[in-house]
């Protein structure tokens, strides 16, 4: 197929963008995107993951393994609502790769004069394993042409490129260690020799490195498989090809069993943010992940501190718009649970089961009008009462329901603005909520 042909095609292809509203972790329902890179393009984030599906692939020990037939790209303003821009690249699309491989694993998308590169790795359809390919585009979501070859003289997956204030870009990639090498001005081709940047770092690198420079330090991150699963870890250097010097965790292993960590930092409106991914939305198979982000602080020398994954996210969140409490900043003696184990992504609920069971949600933005109601999806076989504080405190009784039912009741109090909010459970009944709102 010609490139005019593909560009047609993955024009045709998009279907209209939609918005998917969260602002908590993970911070897209609906889907499953892995391997999240962050860029910040024309005044917005756009986040390229990898696009995991169930699976459809056996590994060749027999177990079901990565599916990911395409990309998205989402863009958001506020990190709350995302737009999802549609699917960008189609495996069938790249015409070195192998159509029904579902190797679509994570990739990048830089700028540079004026064009958009996006970096992907592919199951060759030579059969020599994963190259890495690039699709160019002039907006940051698409439509992208796949060039005709992967780069040359790479074999590997899980691209990185940095751009540097000179202009010059850097590809990094997981193939045979962790390696690095100059781009050519053209974005498309090596130029000069391959380094090996792993080898002075503890042993355990595997795959996803995400390089970026700050303050003129280069910043070498990646997964690491210290003991059994990956943390996310980080290397410092004064050269974009090292060599790096180890500083230290980013994040630690997952302690609920995601076995990969994928992700990459970026600086938004002054501050520093971490997207990786989890299994939230797929607790039995770690191969349908989810992105999430929680903001990152660097110290005095540059160094990184420890990021603890949060549900809360970063996201500011409206009073008025369905508020999960499930995504907590705090809890203590309520449990969290899916709300339908037939169906994941119908999210979570917040069981209460005896009194001062509570959970707290920060920074919810009540806007400038005070709102009159509060409403609450809410199961209570035996009824209850449950306290709200939020600035005051109120005390509202739940009528006795088996199924979930929407009630809605007088605000007793006024407030407005951002405020850390509590709920809990005063009765001694088990109460559940699905989400809360504020009118
Ligand atoms: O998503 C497939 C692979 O899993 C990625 O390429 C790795 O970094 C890991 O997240």
């Amino acid at each position: 197929m010609t490139s005019a042909a593909v560009l047609i095609l993955a024009a045709c292809s998009q279907s209209p963008d939609e918005v998917i509203l969260t602002g908590t972790n993970p911070i897209i329902t609906g889907q499953f995107t892995a391997d999240p890179t962050a860029r910040v393009f024309e005044g917005k984030i756009y986040m390229y993951p990898s696009h995991d599906i169930p699976s459809v692939i056996t590994h060749h020990d027999g177990s079901a393994w990565f599916s990911m037939p395409d990309y998205h790209v989402f863009s958001s303003e506020d990190l709350t609502s995302w737009t999802d821009h549609g699917v960008i690249l189609r495996q069938e699309d790249v015409p070195w790769g192998k159509p029904d491989a579902y190797a679509m694993w994570a990739p990048d998308c830089v700028q540079k004069d004026g064009k958009y590169y996006f970096y992907f790795p592919d199951a060759t359809a030579a059969g020599w394993g994963f190259g890495i390919g690039v699709a160019v585009s002039d907006k940051p979501a698409g439509p992208f042409v796949p060039q005709e070859k992967p780069i040359q003289g790479v074999a590997g997956i899980d691209p990185c490129v940095l751009v540097d204030d000179d202009g010059k870009a850097y590809i990094y990639w997981s193939g045979m260690g962790l390696r690095g090498c100059r781009l050519a001005d053209n974005m498309l081709e090596l130029e000069g020799d391959q380094v090996r940047l792993d080898e002075p770092l503890p042993e355990g690198f595997k795959e996803g490195p995400f390089a970026f420079k700050r303050n003129g330090r280069y910043y070498l991150t990646y997964p690491w498989v210290r003991k059994d699963t990956e943390a996310l870890a980080y290397a410092m250097s004064d050269n974009p090809l090292g060599p790096f010097e180890y500083k230290g965790i980013i994040m630690k292993e997952s302690p609920t069993g995601c076995w990969t960590n994928h992700h990459s930092l970026v600086e938004y409106k002054g501050e520093w943010y971490l997207f990786y991914h989890h299994n939230d939305y797929s607790p039995h198979f770690d191969k349908n992940r989810s992105a999430r982000i929680d903001r990152v602080c660097f110290n005095y020398d540059g160094t990184i501190q420890e990021v603890v994954p949060t549900l809360r996210g970063v996201g500011s969140v409206k009073a008025t718009s369905i508020v999960h409490l499930d995504r907590y900043s705090s809890i203590d003696g309520a449990r969290i649970e899916y709300v339908d184990t037939a169906d994941y992504f119908k999210g979570w609920k917040t069981v209460f089961a005896k009194a001062g069971d509570n959970v707290s949600f920060n920074e919810l933005d009540f806007g400038r009008k005070s709102p009159k109601d509060i409403t609450l999806c809410v199961k209570a076989p035996e009824g209850g009462r449950i306290a709200l504080t939020a600035g005051n405190t109120a005390e509202f009784n739940i009528p006795s329901c088996e199924e979930w039912i929407e009630i809605t009741c007088r605000m007793p109090f006024k407030v407005k603005n951002m405020h850390n909010i509590k709920v809990r459970l005063v009765s001694d009944t088990e109460i559940e909520i699905d989400w809360i709102t504020f009118k």
